[in-house]
């Protein structure tokens, strides 16, 4: 069910005019979408100040508060730039997100590489507020701009032999300075899902947040979201999906398979061999907020478990 609200956000403060044109192709996207959507009459933009009117998220969100954006923006993960969480908000910049284009291959009757903007034209975008909890054992709350991934997917028509499904990030050494250093991990980032996981209406692709365009350092101009496992496997600028009959190989896993699983569903009751990840800190709270039990799937059990009946809690992990 889609609430409508007239929030109205501006969003003036562009000033790289790349950032800009693919801002506004994506503005665009929204606008089509959200009149077939929504059944708004009119989404205005001019030149200087885009205007954006959003539905509101429907039932997927709970009532946890939304984490403020300034946060969501200023403390992100992206070790292709850096271990530091708030040098990534200007090293990110350096990043060209348009023009952008995916590969879609393997097990799919239509591979091809296909620009983002013609993906966009074809999905239908939606606001869908998500708790979010890194393996690290912090959390917040984020307003994602995206669509289904099932329904790019279904574009690309999957196989029947089509079992897993394996993302990848942009290599770019040039702007990546980790990569360029070979920094601890193999590059380019890579992550992968079950196909029944991937084609999960929770499963999201996003390329905005809080009413705009996907910030650079959060993974613009597109990235995966997927609620009930740990943040590392929402992997951000995405370049390439391929449909595969085996389990992909993924990045964290193969650095260190005993603290990160190929699956890393959300549990409490499943340690990091160095933290707990029974509670988390909040981001956003106070010194004196309390952490927050951390819940099975991330609160998303209800919608999500039946994919996992067959198996044994600890393999969650
Ligand atoms: N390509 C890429 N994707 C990535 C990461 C990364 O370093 N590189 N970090 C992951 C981790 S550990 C988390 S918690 C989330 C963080 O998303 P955010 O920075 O937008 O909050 O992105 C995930 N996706
Ligand atoms: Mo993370």
């Amino acid at each position: 069910m889609i609430i409508k609200s007239n929030k109205i956000i501006p969003a003036s403060e562009i000033t790289d005019p790349l950032i800009f044109k693919n801002r506004r192709q994506i503005i665009k996207a929204m606008a089509g979408s959200l009149l077939i959507g929504s059944g708004i009459s009119s989404v205005f933009a001019n030149d200087k100040i885009d205007w954006i009117k959003l539905p509101k998220a429907n039932v997927l969100t709970n009532s946890l508060p939304v984490t403020p954006a300034e946060i969501v923006k200023n403390y992100t993960n992206y070790y292709e730039f850096t271990f530091n969480k708030t040098d990534t908000t200007s090293l990110a910049q350096n990043l060209r997100t348009d023009p952008w284009s995916v590969e879609i291959s393997g097990e799919v009757e239509t591979p091809g590489v296909y620009y983002l903007e013609d993906i966009l034209s074809h999905q239908s975008l939606q606001e869908y507020i998500y708790r979010f909890r890194c393996v690290e054992a912090w959390s917040m709350v984020v307003p994602w701009i995206g669509f289904p991934l099932s329904a790019l997917l279904k574009t690309v028509k999957p196989l029947s032999s089509a079992r897993f499904v394996q993302f990848t990030s942009i290599y770019s050494p040039q702007v990546m300075p980790n990569q360029r250093d070979n920094a601890m991990l193999d590059w380019p980032y890579q992550e992968g899902l079950r196909i029944d996981e991937a084609m999960h209406p929770l499963t999201i692709l996003a390329v905005g947040m809080y009413g705009e365009t996907m910030p650079k350092q959060n993974g613009a101009p597109l990235r995966l979201v997927v609620p009930w496992k740990y943040g590392f496997k929402s992997i951000k600028a995405i370049v390439k999906i391929e449909l595969l009959k085996k389990p992909p190989v993924t990045t964290w896993n193969k650095f260190a398979p005993n603290d990160y699983g190929f699956y890393s569903n959300v549990n409490p009751t499943v340690a990091h061999p160095r933290w707990s990840q029974n509670s988390e800190r909040q981001l956003g709270g106070s010194f004196f907020t309390p952490r927050r039990q951390t819940e099975l799937f991330n609160g998303y059990a209800h919608q999500v478990a039946s994919l996992y009946n067959d198996m044994d809690l600890r393999h969650f992990f």
